[in-house]
């Protein structure tokens, strides 16, 4: 079974806007631990969630920088794992499995776009680009 790797966020994130991105991220100057972390494109995953009884288990994902976040739909259905900003947009036909790479911080909302009061958060912090 194929398996797509979709990535978002930084790419997205400059494109749609601001063109402008030096503000200072750290605590002044160069330091260990900057802004400018690798991300793997093919890392394991670090994070799985499960839809089963059209429902995210776990709902909200407390991620990080670059982790990889597995969806597996357990339900005879197909369900989406959609941002509610439109960054992401995956289908789930039953049994399936789509992995995202997160390499832009904040929280990440999402929903299923056919059953509408399916609902999940994916957090992760930082910045990051894709090696
Ligand atoms: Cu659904």
């Amino acid at each position: 079974m194929r398996i797509p790797l979709l990535a978002l966020g930084l790419l997205a994130a400059t494109l749609a806007g601001c063109s402008d991105e030096r503000g200072p991220k750290g605590n002044g100057g160069p330091g260990p631990g900057g802004s400018s972390a690798s991300c793997v494109a093919d890392a394991p995953v670090a994070h799985t969630v499960v839809i089963q009884g059209s429902r995210y288990d776990p709902a909200t994902v407390d991620g990080k920088l670059c982790d990889t976040i597995a969806w597996t739909n357990r339900d005879a259905v197909t369900h989406t794992v959609t941002a509610d900003d439109g960054s992401f947009d995956v289908a789930l036909p039953a049994g399936a499995t789509e992995k995202l790479l997160f390499v832009e911080g904040g929280d990440h909302p999402y929903h299923c776009k056919i059953h509408p009061g399916m609902k999940g958060t994916v957090r992760s912090g930082g910045e990051g680009t894709i090696a």
